[in-house]
C-alpha cells in the first residue's frame, strides 16, 4: 500500500483546504516517460483544482502497468485492483452500496478493449456515474508489449511483426452503447486532458476518456501509431476546451456560433471553441460519422465526442434511495421474519 505523503506548509490550498501533495500516492514503479505517470500528474491536478474530497474517491482497476497507477496518486482515497478485466463489475458493486463516491476507473486498452471488453460494454450501456480511463498504447506494456485490440492495422511492433487486424475504436463502441461523456485525449496534452478530467469529475453518468499513452519501453518507435511523434503529428483536435467549475465564474469571448456551451449537473459549464464548423458533441450520429472518418483519414482526433447531461444513470434507473445502502440500518435493508413466514405462506 502507497504511503500517505507528508503536508506541505505554506503551500497553495484549494477549495477545502488541502494542498496538491495531499492528492498524491505512492511513487511511480513505471518507466520514466511512460505516459501513464503524466495522466496520473492530470488526476491529481483535476481532483486538487475541483476541490474533491480525497476520502470520497474510490481508484478501481484491472490488471497492467496502467492498472498500477491508482497507487500513484490520491492515497487517502478508496482503492481496488480488481482481476484482469474485471474491474466494472466491481464498480458497479461498489457504486450501488455507496452511490456518494466518486468512483474513477484506471484500464488499459489490454484491459478493456481484450480481455475485458464484455464487461466494458454493459458498463458503457448502464451509464453508471463513474470515470472510465482507458490508458491506450497498443499494447500488453504489462506483459512486454504484444499488440492489444486497439493497435492500429499496420502498426509495427519493435520486432517488425504488422498488426493486421482492425482495430476496436473504445470511444464509438462507448457513444453506441449509452455512455454520456465520451472523449479522447493525449497524455502529452495538458491543458485538453485537465479540461477533460475536470469535466468528468462534474458529469453525472458514465464518463469515458480514451487517452492515448504511449509505452516507451514496447511501442515509442518508427511505425508505431501509438508513439508520442505518431501522435503529435496526427492529433486533430476537435475544439478547444475550458471548463468552468460551478464555483467559479469565468467569461470566455468567443464570436456567436463559434462555441458550444454546455451546463452540467452541477452547474458547471464546458466551452468548446469550435474548430470544426459543424461538430456538434449532442449529436449522437454525428459523433460516430466524424470517428469513422477520423479512422479513413489516418487522424487522432481529440476532443469530447459526445455529451448528454440529461440521460438517466442507473442509480436514478434503480431508483437507489439517497441514503446508501452501505449506511443504512439493517432494519431498512432486510425484510423482518414475519415478511419471509408470509412468503413460505404463499408458497404452501
Ligand atoms: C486472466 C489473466 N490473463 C492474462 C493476464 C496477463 N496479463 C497481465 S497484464 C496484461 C495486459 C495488460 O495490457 P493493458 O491493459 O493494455 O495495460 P498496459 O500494461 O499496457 O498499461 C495481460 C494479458 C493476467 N494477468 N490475467
Ligand atoms: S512497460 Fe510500457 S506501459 Fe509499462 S510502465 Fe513501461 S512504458 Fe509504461
Ligand atoms: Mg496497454
Amino acid at each position: 500500500m502507497a504511503s500517505t505523503p507528508a503536508s506541505q506548509p505554506g503551500a497553495k490550498t484549494n477549495r477545502i483546504g488541502l494542498t496538491t501533495i495531499e492528492y498524491k500516492g505512492g511513487r511511480t514503479t513505471l518507466c520514466a516517460g511512460c505516459g501513464h505517470n503524466a495522466i496520473s500528474e492530470r488526476i491529481i491536478d483535476a481532483m486538487f483544482e475541483m476541490g474533491v474530497k480525497p476520502e470520497r474517491v474510490a481508484k478501481l482497476s484491472g490488471i497492467g502497468c496502467s492498472s498500477k497507477s491508482p497507487a500513484y496518486f490520491m492515497s487517502r482515497s478508496h482503492s481496488f485492483n480488481a482481476v484482469h478485466g474485471r474491474m466494472p463489475s466491481i464498480a458497479t458493486g461498489a457504486l450501488l452500496a455507496n452511490h456518494n463516491l466518486l468512483a474513477i476507473g484506471v484500464s488499459g486498452d489490454g484491459d478493456t478493449a481484450s480481455i475485458g471488453i464484455g464487461q466494458f460494454m454493459h458498463l458503457m450501456r448502464r451509464n453508471l456515474p463513474m470515470i472510465y480511463i482507458i490508458e491506450d498504447n497498443g499494447v500488453y506494456g504489462l506483459t512486454k508489449g504484444q499488440f492489444s485490440a486497439t493497435a492500429d492495422l499496420g502498426s509495427k511492433l519493435k520486432t517488425g511483426v504488422i498488426n493486421d487486424l482492425p482495430p476496436i475504436d473504445t470511444c464509438a463502441l462507448a457513444i453506441q452503447l449509452g455512455a454520456t461523456l465520451v472523449g479522447r485525449s493525449f497524455s502529452g496534452d495538458k491543458k485538453q486532458l485537465l479540461s477533460m478530467l475536470k469535466a468528468a469529475i462534474a458529469h453525472n453518468g458514465t464518463v469515458m476518456l480514451d487517452v492515448i499513452s504511449p509505452c516507451v519501453t514496447f511501442n515509442d518507435h518508427e511505425g508505431s501509431t501509438k508513439s508520442y511523434k505518431f501522435t503529435k503529428d496526427h492529433d486533430e483536435p476537435l475544439h478547444d476546451i475550458t471548463f468552468v467549475p460551478s464555483f467559479e465564474e469565468i467569461d470566455v469571448e468567443y464570436q456567436p456560433g463559434e462555441l458550444i456551451d454546455v451546463t452540467m449537473h452541477d452547474g458547471s459549464r464546458l466551452k468548446l471553441h469550435k474548430l470544426e464548423e459543424d461538430f456538434d458533441p449532442t449529436d449522437k450520429v454525428r459523433a460516430l460519422t466524424r470517428l469513422a472518418e477520423a479512422h479513413e483519414k489516418g487522424e487522432v482526433l481529440t476532443g469530447v465526442f459526445y455529451i448528454n447531461t440529461k440521460a438517466p444513470n442507473f442509480v436514478e434507473l434503480l431508483n437507489m434511495p439517497d441514503e446508501p445502502l452501505a449506511t443504512l440500518p439493517e432494519s431498512l435493508t432486510r425484510p423482518p421474519k414475519s415478511a419471509l413466514d408470509e412468503c413460505m405462506e404463499a408458497l404452501r
